[in-house]
């Protein structure tokens, strides 16, 4: 379409087709909104449509890690496995597509660039990579927290003769390893979930790590028909629990402190919770997060694990972490794979001590030696939280950038609104709990609440709202308040944007939890949408 062409009109662009996008399309459309979704990738599933990593498998539960809205959907879908794998989430994305006939608003393989608001009629005018334009009231990014897939620095690529890949970008018919030399560079939960399974396959396989990280066993397994049956009976009233709890799902959560317990008793209910496995260590105490003596006895309780686990002494130790906090790191949840390090075909190279100098047509060199590979992995994680927000050049009232805007890190009211930006939300944006709580929850918090919103203004003729300043001046203030009260700004995460040099060092998700957040969101809109201007 020539770019001049008069832009489609309507009332709502939802970016990405991910389980947000997928959420947003079918309750607006039922509320008889003119709505399309603008999707980068050829299928829906967003996260899952990219990270098709061998290995690749949420690390909450399914029957938690699922969309709730629908009773009889949650009802009849059947998960094969407790933490399903990549491919049984993208064909369940695809369900959700099919059962509620989502696609015909849906264009594929087409990247948003740009959107600019106009004042004079309270509209977005939203630009496609493909020429096309659309005009719309509302925006809202549905583009996800880790969608932007980072390839570091490092010189010399161009030139590798092998073959190198993303975890995060994946070729869909897959990668076949047996006979090759492998080398994994990152050790995130995507390096973690994928280098035991490429181990299997591959001739060699050499992890280059940077940071340890923690690890705790999923103890993954087929759906037991019994907990499912018993989870179904009491699907509604457990859903409910997870909406209201700290990491919106269902974990033994205790918010009691450990300070004054004796440490046998405090390493007893660390082992009982190892055993549960997943983040259940993470609920086991109150101060683990805030407590950095309560922590540390977390750190010798896990290293002690690893110690047991893996067999060569000197190789336990450089997977020890020991430069940050227990779980001030996205805490990774495994399959065996501390264990893969005894394997012999599976070498481990520190690149603390000899970091990588450059990649070679036939490898890569260290400081200390050359390694020959014929694939590359690059495991080495995403332009967090803000990376998919900022591919878009929004230009919002005034012509506004928010590119300049959030320079020094990103400022939202609630994480849902950018003062500025009006009638564009965010969905699981930064200060808000997402990538803290199983982001399922979160993204149906968030769309609910958006979609209220839009009814609101409908209902009431209104055709702006916009986060005032002072109300985006005081969350932002609240959630680093209370991110500096815990441990997490120790480590450097990609929480912090640590992990993008040049990125601005801010700790951008919202640590008090999804029930008070979502207690919060309420009364917000309860109060007549408290902090935000609304006009006609
Ligand atoms: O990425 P990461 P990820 N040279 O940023 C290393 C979610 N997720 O894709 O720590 C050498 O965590 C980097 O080293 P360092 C989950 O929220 C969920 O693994 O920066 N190494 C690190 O080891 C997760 O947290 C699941 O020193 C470099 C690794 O690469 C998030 O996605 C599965 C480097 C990157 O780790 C991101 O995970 C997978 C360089 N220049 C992901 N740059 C589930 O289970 C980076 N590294 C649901």
């Amino acid at each position: 379409m020539p770019v001049d062409a008069k832009p489609e009109t309507l009332d709502v662009v939802v970016v990405g087709a991910g389980f947000s996008g997928l959420y947003l399309l079918h309750w607006l459309r039922k509320d008889g909104f003119a709505v399309h979704v603008i999707e980068a990738g050829d299928d829906v599933g967003g996260t899952w449509y990219w990270n098709r990593y061998p290995g690749a498998r949420c690390d909450i539960m399914s029957l938690d890690y699922s969309m709730s809205f629908d009773p009889q959907l949650q009802q009849e879908w059947h998960w094969p496995e407790r933490y399903s794998a990549q491919p049984d989430i993208l064909v369940y994305a695809r369900h959700i597509a099919e059962r509620f006939d989502l696609r015909r608003d849906i264009s594929f393989g087409v990247k948003v660039t740009a959107a600019t608001f106009d004042e004079g009629s309270d509209r977005w005018t939203v630009e496609g990579d493909d020429g096309r334009r659309w005009n719309a009231r509302h925006v809202i990014m549905a583009t996800g927290c880790l969608s932007v897939p980072r390839i570091p620095d490092v010189p010399g690529l161009e030139d590798f003769r092998g073959d190198w890949y993303h975890t995060g970008d994946w070729p869909h018919e897959g990668v076949d390893f047996t006979g090759k030399k492998v080398a994994v560079i990152g050790t995130g939960s995507s390096g973690i979930q994928s280098i035991p399974v490429i181990a299997q396959q591959a001739a060699e396989l050499t992890v280059f790590q940077r940071t340890p990280n923690f690890s705790v066993p999923a103890w993954n397994g087929p759906m037991d028909p019994a907990f499912e049956a018993e989870h179904k009976a009491h699907y509604d009233e457990l859903r409910e629990v997870t909406r209201w709890s700290a990491g919106g799902y269902l974990v033994e959560d205790n918010n009691d402190p450990a300070r004054h317990l004796p440490r046998e008793e405090i390493e007893a209910e660390l082992e009982r919770r190892w055993q549960q496995g997943g983040f259940s260590l993470l609920g086991a105490y109150g101060d683990i997060m805030t407590d950095l003596e309560i922590n540390a006895i977390v750190v010798d309780f896990v290293h002690g694990k690893i110690r047991e686990k893996v067999k060569d002494p000197a190789v336990a130790e450089l997977l020890c972490p020991k430069d940050h906090p227990f779980g001030t790191k996205r805490l990774c949840v495994d399959t065996g794979y501390y264990e893969t390090y005894n394997r012999d075909n599976v070498s481990l190279v520190d690149i603390r001590k000899a970091p990588i100098e450059t990649i070679t047509p036939t490898g890569i060199r260290t400081a200390q030696a050359e390694h020959d590979f014929d694939v590359i992995v690059f495991a080495t994680g995403f332009d967090a939280m803000t990376g998919a927000i900022l591919n878009v050049d929004f230009k919002g009232r005034q012509g506004a950038s928010l590119r300049e805007k959030w320079a020094h890190g990103p400022r939202s009211y609630l994480g849902l609104m950018v003062s500025g930006f009006p009638n564009l939300f965010t969905v699981t944006g930064p200060q808000s709990p997402s990538v803290l709580a199983n982001v399922i929850t979160a993204i149906e918090q968030h769309v609910e609440w958006i979609c209220d919103c839009i009814n609101h203004m409908r209902d009431r003729q209104l055709s702006h709202i916009e986060a005032r300043k002072d109300a985006e001046d005081k969350w932002v203030d609240h959630v680093i308040a209370l991110g500096d009260a815990t441990l997490y700004p120790q480590a450097n995460s990609w929480y912090m944007g640590a992990n993008i040099p040049g990125k601005p060092r801010v700790f951008m998700p919202y640590v008090g939890g999804c029930g008070t957040y979502r207690k919060v969101c309420d009364q917000v809109a309860a109060e007549n949408y408290r902090g935000f201007e609304l006009a006609s």
